[in-house]
Parts: C-alpha cells; structure tokens; sequence
C-alpha cells in the first residue's frame, strides 16, 4: 500500500516529509518516479498531468492538494468507483476571508489608484466608498463564501449571498440557485468563490453584469473558468464594471501577452488568494490515507454528481 503525491512544477520531499514526519511508517511516492504503480491506493493531487492515474490499477481515493476539485474531475483517468476528496482547512479559510476583505477595502479606499499616482508622483483625492452605501454580493456560501461573507459583516459591510442551496446564516441576505436575479439587484461588489462546474463555467459574463447596481465592482477567487473574458473587457470599457480583482485565471501562470496585464481597471494576483497549508494538508492526508485503508468514510469527500 503506498501513497502517491503528484504533482508537477513544485518540489514535494518537503511535503512528503510533513508526512512522514506524522507516520514514518507510510510508504510515500512521488510522481513520476513511482517504483511501484501497483502498490498505490491513495493519491494527492495538484496540477498534474492528465491521464497519469490510469497506471495506478489499485487506486481508491485521489485528494486535491487545494480546495478545488476540477482538475480532478475533468481527468477521465480517474474511474468513477474512486473517492475524491479535498483540502479544507481553518487556515485555507481564514486566507480566503482575509483576500476579500483586503480586496474590498483596497476597492473602497480607492487604494490601487493611489499606488498609480503615487508611481507619476500625483496628488488627487478621490470619493472613498462608506461602508453603508454598497452591497457586497458574494456568489457560494461554502467553506470560503461563507467565512468570507461573515468576516464582512464582523467588518460592517453590506452583504448578501447566493448559493444552490437555501441558507440561513446571521446577518446575511440568502438567495439560492433560482433566485440569482434577485441576488443580483442591488448588488454593487460581486465576489466569486463557486467551484468550477458544468453550471458555473462562463457564468461571470455580460447578462449578469447588467444586473448589477452601479458602482458595481467584481473579484473572481474562485476559477479562471467562471469568468468570459472578453465580457470583462467590454464592460470594464463602457463602465457596466469599475474595476475587477482576478486571482484566477484559465491558464496559470497568465501569459505575458494577454490583454488583463497593461489594463489599469484590472488588479491581477497570482492565485495567492489562499494557499495550502502543507502542514495542514498533510495532516488532513495522513487521517484520509488511514481512512480509506481501515474501510472508514473519507473526509471532505465530494459528491461526483454536483461536482464540488
Ligand atoms: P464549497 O464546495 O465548500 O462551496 C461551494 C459553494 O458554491 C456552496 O455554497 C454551493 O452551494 C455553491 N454552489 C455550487 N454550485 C452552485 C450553483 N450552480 N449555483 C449557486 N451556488 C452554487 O467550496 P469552497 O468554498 O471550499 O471553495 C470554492 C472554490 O474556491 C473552490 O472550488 C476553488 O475553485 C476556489 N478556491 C480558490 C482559491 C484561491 O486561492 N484562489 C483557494 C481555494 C479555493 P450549496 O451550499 O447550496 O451546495
Ligand atoms: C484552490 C486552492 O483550490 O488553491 O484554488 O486551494
């Protein structure tokens, strides 16, 4: 029995020394060098290389090294019988909430055009949004949409949130999946934390700007996928939206020619919205590995049919 970190681009020893540093005892591989394929039965997986899991006949369970799980699922290499499961961590969360939050103040306080003048050696005020006069409409109550809408509110912003389902949290207007118009109105910060599934992929576009109140900001966290890019671009130029926070995009890292870099109405982060914890991760690994091979139920496991 062995388990197996694929990954690519990064250096994993340190994290398979989080590992084995819980329990010497696991047997540990790491992709590509894998002496023995047949041996694997439980895998972690982050950016890797689709179509690898076929050479893996005993695998049972594969876990994201992320919160996300469409790279997983889009990797027809994985039969339908193994479990997928997911990093979610306290860390991972409170990452989340602290991106918006610092997203949201930056967009308030006029912060980025600042920096700009700054740059020109500039002196101009600009009108600071009060905390009363906008919404904040954040798109997934999940583990990170939630935390992040009450991390807001704790702050006195304005919130609303949509999700699939019907929710009820403190504080907070909840509007489920065929309610998004509605959720919509009066909106004026729409921040995007959904997983990338059939449903969500390209929702970010033209229609749904319209809805939106002016001023009407957006921060996409959450995939490169959700957003049309093109749509951001036509509304960012005839000011349906002011300014736009991106972490995520379809190709990381962004190639050095797209359009979203020389746009000053785009901030652009490299998918730093929150990241692994490898300490976190491994722990959450180490108990799934002990699951899956004493017959228990696995933690953070996703249902395959909603996809997330
Ligand atoms: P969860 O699975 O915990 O939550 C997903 C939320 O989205 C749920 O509230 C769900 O509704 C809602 N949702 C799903 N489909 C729909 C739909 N069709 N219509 C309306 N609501 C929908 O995910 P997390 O909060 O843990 O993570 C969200 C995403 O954030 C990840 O999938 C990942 O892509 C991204 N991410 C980005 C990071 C970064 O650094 N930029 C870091 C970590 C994650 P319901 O509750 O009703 O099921
Ligand atoms: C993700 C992550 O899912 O970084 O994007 O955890």
């Amino acid at each position: 029995m062995s388990l197996l970190i694929a990954v690519q681009h990064r250096d994993m020893t340190k994290f398979k020394d989080e590992i084995l540093h819980i329990d010497k005892n696991i047997d540990v591989e790491i992709w590509p060098n894998v002496k023995h394929p047949d041996r694997v039965q439980f895998a972690v997986a982050w950016d890797h290389p689709k179509q690898i899991f076929q050479n893996y006949p005993n695998l049972k369970a594969v876990s994201s090294l992320g919160a996300g799980v469409d790279h997983l699922l889009s990797d027809n290499s994985i039969p339908e019988t193994v479990h997928i499961t997911r990093v979610v961590a306290p860390s991972l969360t409170d990452q989340m909430s602290d991106f918006v939050l610092t997203a949201v103040l930056n967009l308030f306080r006029n912060t980025e055009r600042y920096v700009k003048q700054q740059q020109k050696g500039h002196w101009e005020k600009h009108k600071a949004y009060s905390k009363s006069e906008l919404t904040i409409g954040i798109m997934g109550l999940g583990e990170l949409g939630k935390a992040a809408a009450q991390r807001l509110i704790a702050n006195g912003f304005n919130v609303k949130g949509w999700a699939r389902t019907q929710k009820s949290i403190a504080g907070l207007a909840t509007y489920s999946n065929n309610e998004l118009t509605e959720f919509l109105n009066g909106a004026n910060v729409l921040v995007c934390l959904l997983p990338l599934t059939s449903e969500t992929d390209g929702i970010l576009e033209i229609d749904l700007f319209k809805k939106l109140s002016q001023p009407a900001f957006l921060i996409n966290a959450a995939r490169g996928e959700h957003l049309v890019e093109e749509d951001l671009i036509y509304a960012l130029d005839t000011g349906l939206i002011n300014h736009a926070v991106l972490d995520v995009f379809p190709k990381e890292p962004l190639p050095e020619s797209h359009a979203f870099w020389n746009r000053d109405k785009i901030t652009i982060t490299p998918h730093i919205a929150s990241v692994t914890d490898p300490k976190e991760a491994a722990t959450l690994i180490v108990e799934n590995y002990k699951r899956l091979l004493s017959g228990m139920e696995l933690l953070n496991a996703i249902d395959k049919k909603k996809g997330y």
